[in-house]
Parts: C-alpha cells; sequence; structure tokens
C-alpha cells in the first residue's frame, strides 16, 4: 500500500519526475538568451521529430509533392531533451515552450502559429488542401482532428509517461491510462471499418494528425508498447497505418528533425528536398 498523502501546499521536487524531470518546471518563461536561426523560406519551422512534431513536416511535404512550391520550409531542431524551448527566441513564439512552432514570413508581419491542430488547419486553409471544402465534411474532418488533440495527452502524457519514462513503474497509473488507450484504439478502429481514410474516404489533415499517434503506436513505433497493447489486434488501424506509411510524403516528413531512432533515417534540420537525396526511403 503507498503511503503518500499529499501535503497542505505542493513544492517543487526538482530531482522527482522520470525523463522530463531535469527540464520540467511549475512555471513559465525563458532560461536563456538565445536568438532563433532564420532561413530562405515562406516557412520557418522550429520542431523535433516527435508524433506532435511530424503533423507539420508531412504536411508540408504532401504540400510539396502537389506541385506547391510555395510551402518551401526551413525545418530548424529545437532539442527539447536539452532545453532548447525555454530559449527566448523560442518563448517570444511560443509562450508555452512546446514544439512545433511554424513562422509564416510570407506577410507583411510574420504570422507565429504554435499547436500542431492549428499549425495544420492554418497550413490546409492557407493552400486549401487536404481539408474538405464543404462544411459538412469540413466539420466531420474537424470533428477527428480535435479528437486526436484532446486524445493524445492520455496517449503520451500518460501512458507513454507511466509506461515508458517514469522511473519506477507503478500499476494505478499504468492500469488507468492503458485502459483509455485501448478504449481510444477501439473507438478508432470501429470508426476505420469499410473506410479508406478518416473522414469521407479522402486523405486530409485528420489523417495526418491521427496516424502521428496512433498509426505509429499500431505500427509499434511508439513507447516499445506493441506487445503490452496487444497493437495487432486493431486490424483496421494497421491497414489505414501501413496504407498511409508508405505515402512518400510520410515517408519525408516523418524522418524531419529526428533525434533518436535509425541514424540513417534521420534528417537533423530540413532545408531543401536534396537533404533527402542521399536516403533510400522506398524500403
Ligand atoms: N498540444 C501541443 C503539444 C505540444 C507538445 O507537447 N510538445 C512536446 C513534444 S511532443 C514538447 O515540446 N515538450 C517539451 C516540454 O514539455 O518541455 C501540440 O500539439 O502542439
Amino acid at each position: 500500500m503507498n503511503k503518500y498523502k499529499p501535503p497542505k501546499i505542493w513544492t517543487w521536487d526538482k530531482e522527482n519526475g522520470g525523463k522530463f524531470s531535469k527540464i520540467n518546471r511549475p512555471f513559465s518563461g525563458s532560461t536563456h538568451q538565445k536568438k532563433l536561426p532564420v532561413g530562405k523560406h515562406p516557412f520557418q519551422l522550429y520542431s523535433q521529430g516527435t508524433p506532435n512534431g511530424i503533423k507539420v513536416t508531412i504536411l508540408l511535404e504532401e504540400l510539396l509533392e502537389t506541385g506547391i512550391d510555395d510551402a518551401e520550409y526551413d525545418a530548424w531542431l529545437v532539442e527539447i531533451g536539452k532545453g532548447d524551448q525555454f530559449s527566448s527566441g523560442f518563448v517570444e513564439i511560443n509562450p508555452n515552450s512546446k514544439i512545433p512552432v511554424l513562422v509564416d514570413m510570407d506577410n507583411e508581419k510574420p504570422i507565429n502559429i504554435f499547436e500542431s491542430g492549428s499549425i495544420i488547419l492554418y497550413l490546409a486553409e492557407k493552400f486549401n488542401a487536404f481539408i474538405p471544402e464543404k462544411l459538412p465534411e469540413k466539420t466531420e474532418c474537424l470533428n477527428w482532428l480535435f479528437w486526436q488533440m484532446a486524445s493524445s495527452p492520455y496517449l503520451g502524457g500518460g501512458f507513454g509517461h507511466f509506461y515508458a519514462y517514469a522511473n519506477e513503474k507503478y500499476e494505478y497509473p499504468i492500469d488507468r491510462y492503458t485502459m483509455e488507450t485501448k478504449r481510444q484504439l477501439d473507438v478508432l478502429n470501429k470508426h476505420l471499418f469499410n473506410k479508406s481514410y478518416i473522414c469521407n474516404d479522402e486523405y486530409s489533415i485528420a489523417d495526418i494528425a491521427i496516424w502521428s499517434w496512433y498509426g505509429q503506436l499500431v505500427l509499434g513505433k511508439l513507447y516499445n508498447s506493441a506487445e503490452f497493447l496487444e497493437v495487432n489486434s486493431y486490424k483496421n488501424i494497421y491497414d489505414w497505418a501501413k496504407k498511409i506509411n508508405s505515402r512518400p510524403a510520410v515517408r519525408r516528413g516523418k524522418i524531419v528533425n529526428k533525434v533518436s531512432g535509425n541514424e540513417n533515417f534521420r534528417i537533423k534540420e530540413r532545408h531543401s528536398k536534396e537533404d533527402f537525396s542521399h536516403l533510400n526511403l522506398n524500403g
């Protein structure tokens, strides 16, 4: 039986907290002065290749794939494990100190966009692509985009944190968040029954957002948890995830700003399509 009794007032214990204990703090703001680099393209992305980060690089690569050259971008690495998200330059464009952040320079005054859902919605609307035009279909797409934004914190911050990152493993939070993660997988698996894509049989930003978390999870790419969660039992998600994984833009987008995994399939920074040319991304 755990003897912990919360004190009257919580105090910050710097050493207690697992993988991110050295960088997370109970307040906001910058820890050091540093300007952000700026490249030559219309979009400047400050990010890391996490599931939230790759939503944006996948969409930018999809836009480029369809011939929209105005979606050219520089992707700068913000290494969150090293605390780069607390630089003065980063906090100026996102007071919440979380990647990804996109800056649209193609405007009288640059537009800062944070929250991955807001970024991909902005891009889809700006280029009128990967989002349905008519309100009923668009609403269906946004339902699922917001579903992902609201659901994944239970998967990442809940399940992923306690199952994979926490120093000590506790049954209570792992049970609670595994239950919720499996419930979400079941919702998605049922939704994808007899469907090619998340909304209206049309590949959209909802697919990109959901694939980055739940697609990768079911393909065994997150938290070393495939067996524990029995991801193979979610057959409709698996088929959909495989299909999306084979798209050339997804193959490029998912490796941008990556700092972990196979070293041969990582692009630290992306400044042009040539950055991928030495890689065989067909396998
Ligand atoms: N809801 C936000 C979440 C962003 C987020 O949590 N980013 C993580 C990486 S995936 C981060 O920057 N973590 C750094 C930190 O917590 O200090 C979004 O979708 O953009």
